[in-house]
Order: structure tokens, then C-alpha cells, then sequence
């Protein structure tokens, strides 16, 4: 059973969505759900449906398995299993036990009476999936816009899309999107050490606290955003990150064909170089 002394105050019935109080109950450390039941249900599917798409494959080699999308040729339509239809129903799966998995977050988070923050972060992940096999391939009118489900296949599918465009680098919401990722990773670096710095002392000291926390980054940096504010910031740059990702691959093919380079042009020919007087 839970570990901390308030889960037997709020390990209590309710706060359900959905089932009311069928599955309203714990497993051990877990908490079921309606929303449990159906994320096994499609991750079991969705997992068994890849080992079957593998076993009809060429290779048993982890790194080369792939489960490819039908061919630009099929539109919207159902697939035959063997040539995408495996590939419909194994994202369709994705989709059902990600967005399941939210719902659970959301039970959960009723239940303890606390903000929707997890579920909502999480969405922003499950996004940055849609934007792959949905949004986009919806924009670009097949399924088979959607990316391979294989260890290698899926960043030769990256490579592709990249080099579709010229120079991915040059794509200006992946830009962004870089930039929070990589801002995440350092926040969270310095969150991390320090929070292992206060927490660690010599043997002997004492446990520091927030004062010392902030003391440290007053000293080094001139500024302390705070124990809330670090992870307020945490959250905004991870959810920064994933939706500048949705954008950056649903505006390339959908609303930017051609080169990344050439969509800088707009700054090339701002009427302001024409003028007479700029030489
Ligand atoms: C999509 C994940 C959602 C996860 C969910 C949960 C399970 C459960 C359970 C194991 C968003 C899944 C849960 C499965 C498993 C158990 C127990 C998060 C997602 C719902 N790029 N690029 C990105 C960089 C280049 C290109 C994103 C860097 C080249 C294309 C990110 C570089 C070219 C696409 C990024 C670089 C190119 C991207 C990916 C450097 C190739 C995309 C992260 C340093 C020649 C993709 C929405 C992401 C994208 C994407 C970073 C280089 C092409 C910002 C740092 C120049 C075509 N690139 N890239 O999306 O935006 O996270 O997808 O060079 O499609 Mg890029
Ligand atoms: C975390 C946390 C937590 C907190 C926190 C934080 C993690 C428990 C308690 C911390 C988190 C934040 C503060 C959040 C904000 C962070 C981000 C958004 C991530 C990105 C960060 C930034 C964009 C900020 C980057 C800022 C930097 C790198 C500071 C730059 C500083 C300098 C250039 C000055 C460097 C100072 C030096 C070297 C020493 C002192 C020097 C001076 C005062 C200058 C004058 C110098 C002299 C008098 C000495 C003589 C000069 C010499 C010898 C040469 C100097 C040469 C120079 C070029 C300066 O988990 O919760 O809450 O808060």
C-alpha cells in the first residue's frame, strides 16, 4: 500500500469520469480505474498486434522490425493488414491507450484534490504524436504521411522529411522547439543538482534549506525564480518544447513546401534594403 500517511485519508471512492464505482478501486500500489482497464486493453493490443506485424516481417533483428503505414496510393482508405492496415490499428491503439492513460491522470488527480497539471503536460506530448500520424497526414490527404513504427526506420523517416526540406535546421518553429528542449534540460540539470546539494551534506552537516537554495543561485546568478517557480518553469518549457515540435512538422508539407533556406527569403526582401538612400 502507499507509502505516505495522507494516501489512506484521500485513497477514497469518487472523483471517477467514467465507470462510476465499477473500477473504482486499487491494485496494490494502483490505482484501476475505468480509464486503466482501458489503457491495458489497447497498449496489450496495440503490443501483440506489433509482434504479429514483426513475425509477418523479413527480420527478427529489434533493429530493423518495422510497422510501415500504407502507401501514399491508399488516401484515407482501410488498408490491407499486411500493407498499412496493421499500421492503422497499432496507431489507433497509440491513440487509445495515450489518451486513456491522460483520463487516468485525470481520476487520479481528482481523487487527491489537486490541480490538473500532470494530465494537461501530458497532453501536450500526446500532441506531438497527433501532429505526426494524424494532424498532418490529415493536412496532406493520406495516411501514409504517417511515420514507420521501427527502431531505424523511423529516424530514416526523420532523415527523409529533413532532407525534404532542404536544411531542417533553417525550419523556424524547430528552432524554438530546440531551444526549449535544450533550456528544459538545463533547468532541470541545475534543479537536479541542486537539489542533490542540499540534500547530501558532508558527513555529519546538516540538511540545507530553501534558504540556502536560494542563496546559491542569488550569488551566482543574481537571481532566484524559487522552489514553486522552478518547477512552474519546468512545466512551461517541457510543454513549450512538445507543442514547437507539433508545429514544426505540421507547417512542413501542409504549409511550406520546399526549402527551409527559402522561407528566410521574407527578410531578404523587405522593402527596406530597396530604399534609395541604402546605397
Ligand atoms: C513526439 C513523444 C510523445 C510521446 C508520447 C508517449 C509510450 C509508452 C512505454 C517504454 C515531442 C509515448 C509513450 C510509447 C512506452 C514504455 C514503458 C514528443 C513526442 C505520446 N532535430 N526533426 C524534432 C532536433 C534535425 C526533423 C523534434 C535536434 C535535422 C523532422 C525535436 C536536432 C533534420 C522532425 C527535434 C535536430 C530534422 C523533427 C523531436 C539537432 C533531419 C519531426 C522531439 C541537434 C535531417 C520531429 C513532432 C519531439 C517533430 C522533430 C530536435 C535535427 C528533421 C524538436 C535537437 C536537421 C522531420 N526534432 N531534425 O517531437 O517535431 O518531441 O515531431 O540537429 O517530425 Mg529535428
Ligand atoms: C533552481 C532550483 C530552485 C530554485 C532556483 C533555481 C534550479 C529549489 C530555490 C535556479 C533557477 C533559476 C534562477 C531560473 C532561471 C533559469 C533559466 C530560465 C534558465 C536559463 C538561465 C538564464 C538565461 C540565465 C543565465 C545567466 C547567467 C549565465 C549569468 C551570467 C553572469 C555573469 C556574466 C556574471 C558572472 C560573474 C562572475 C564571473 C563573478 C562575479 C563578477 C562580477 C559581479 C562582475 C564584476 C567583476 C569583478 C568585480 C571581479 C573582477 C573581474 C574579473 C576577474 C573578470 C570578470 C569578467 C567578466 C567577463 C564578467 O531548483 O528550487 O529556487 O532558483
Amino acid at each position: 500500500m502507499g507509502m505516505l500517511s495522507f494516501e489512506q485519508k484521500y485513497r477514497v471512492r469518487g472523483g471517477t469520469l467514467l465507470g462510476g464505482d465499477l473500477f473504482d478501486f486499487w491494485v496494490g500500489n494502483f490505482y484501476c480505474g475505468f480509464f486503466g482497464v482501458t489503457t491495458i486493453f489497447f497498449a496489450a493490443l496495440g503490443t501483440a498486434l506489433i509482434v504479429y506485424g514483426a513475425s509477418m516481417g523479413d527480420t527478427w533483428n529489434i533493429w530493423q522490425i518495422s510497422i510501415n503505414p500504407p502507401s501514399i496510393s491508399y488516401g484515407f482508405a482501410i488498408a490491407p493488414m499486411e500493407e498499412g492496415g496493421l499500421w492503422q490499428i497499432i496507431t489507433l491503439c497509440a491513440i487509445g491507450a495515450f489518451v486513456s492513460w491522460a483520463l487516468r491522470q485525470v481520476e487520479i488527480s481528482r481523487k487527491l484534490g489537486m490541480g490538473l497539471h500532470i494530465p494537461i503536460a501530458f497532453s501536450f506530448a500526446i500532441l506531438a504524436y497527433l501532429s505526426l500520424v494524424l494532424i498532418r497526414p490529415v493536412l496532406m490527404g493520406a495516411w501514409g504521411y504517417g511515420f514507420p513504427y521501427g527502431i531505424i526506420t523511423h529516424l530514416d523517416w526523420v532523415s527523409n522529411v529533413g532532407y525534404q526540406h532542404l536544411a531542417f535546421h533553417y525550419n523556424p518553429a524547430h528552432m524554438i522547439a530546440i531551444t526549449f528542449f535544450f533550456t528544459n534540460c538545463f533547468a532541470l540539470a541545475m534543479h537536479g543538482s541542486l537539489i542533490l546539494a542540499v540534500t547530501n551534506p558532508s558527513d555529519g552537516g546538516a540538511i540545507k534549506t530553501a534558504e540556502h537554495e536560494n542563496s546559491f543561485f542569488r550569488d551566482n546568478i543574481g537571481y532566484s525564480i524559487g522552489a514553486l517557480g522552478i518547477h512552474r518553469l519546468g512545466m512551461f518549457l517541457a510543454v513549450s518544447a512538445a507543442f514547437w515540435s507539433a508545429v514544426c512538422i505540421v507547417i512542413s508539407g501542409p504549409f511550406w513546401q520546399g526549402s527551409w533556406i527559402a522561407w528566410w527569403d521574407w527578410w531578404l526582401e523587405m522593402p527596406i534594403w530597396s530604399f534609395p538612400f541604402a546605397g
